[in-house]
C-alpha cells in the first residue's frame, strides 16, 4: 500500500525522469545538427535509460494498484554553447535528480514505508553512477578545450556506447 504523500511524490518522479528522457533527447538532437554524432548517441542511450527510470516507478505505482498520474512534460532547451555546456547542464540536472531521489527516500522513512525505500536504493546506486559518467566527461572536455582532434576523438568513443535494456515489459528487471 501507498501513501498519499508517497504516492504524489512517485508521480512527480515519473515526470521528472520523462523530462530527463526529453531533455537528452534535445541534447542528442542538437549533437546530431552539429554535426557530433558520438555526441548524439551518447545522449539517444541516456533518453533511453531515463525512459526506462520512468517506467520502474510506472510499474512500481501500478504493481501497488494504484493509478499513474500523468502530468505535462516541460519543453527542453534547443541550444547549447557546446559539448561542455551539454555536460555541464547534464551534471546540473543529475543533482536536481539526485535531490529528487534522497527526498522521496526521506518520505518512505517518514512513511514507514520499507517497500518503497528498498525499491528507491536502485535509483539512489544509479544516481551516484550518473554524476560520476557526467563529472567524468566534464573534465575531459576541459582537457580539451579548443582542440577539434580531441573533440573528434571523444565522439567517436561517445559512437560506441550502447543501450542495455534492463527491464522487461512487465518493470521487472
Ligand atoms: Fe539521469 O537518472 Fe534518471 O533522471
Amino acid at each position: 500500500m501507498l501513501g498519499k504523500k508517497m504516492l504524489g511524490e512517485l508521480n512527480g518522479q515519473v515526470n521528472k525522469e520523462m523530462y530527463s528522457a526529453y531533455l537528452y533527447m534535445a541534447m542528442s538532437a542538437h549533437s546530431e545538427y552539429v554535426g557530433l554524432k558520438g555526441f548524439a548517441n551518447w545522449f539517444m542511450v541516456q533518453y533511453k535509460e531515463e525512459m526506462e527510470h520512468a517506467m520502474r516507478i510506472y510499474h512500481y505505482i501500478n504493481n501497488h494498484g494504484e493509478q499513474v498520474k500523468l502530468m505535462a512534460i516541460e519543453e527542453p532547451p534547443m541550444v547549447f554553447e557546446s559539448p561542455l555546456d551539454m555536460f555541464e547542464k547534464t551534471l546540473v540536472h543529475e543533482q536536481f535528480i539526485t535531490k529528487s531521489i534522497n527526498d522521496l527516500v526521506d518520505t518512505a522513512i517518514e512513511e514507514k514505508d520499507h517497500a518503497t525505500k528498498i525499491f528507491l536504493e536502485w535509483f539512489v546506486t544509479e544516481q551516484i553512477e550518473e554524476e560520476s559518467n557526467d563529472n567524468d566527461i566534464i573534465t575531459r572536455l576541459k582537457l580539451i578545450g579548443d582542440n577539434g582532434n580531441g573533440l573528434l576523438m571523444l565522439d567517436r568513443e561517445l559512437g560506441t556506447r550502447v543501450f542495455v535494456p534492463q527491464l522487461t515489459s512487465g518493470g521487472q528487471t
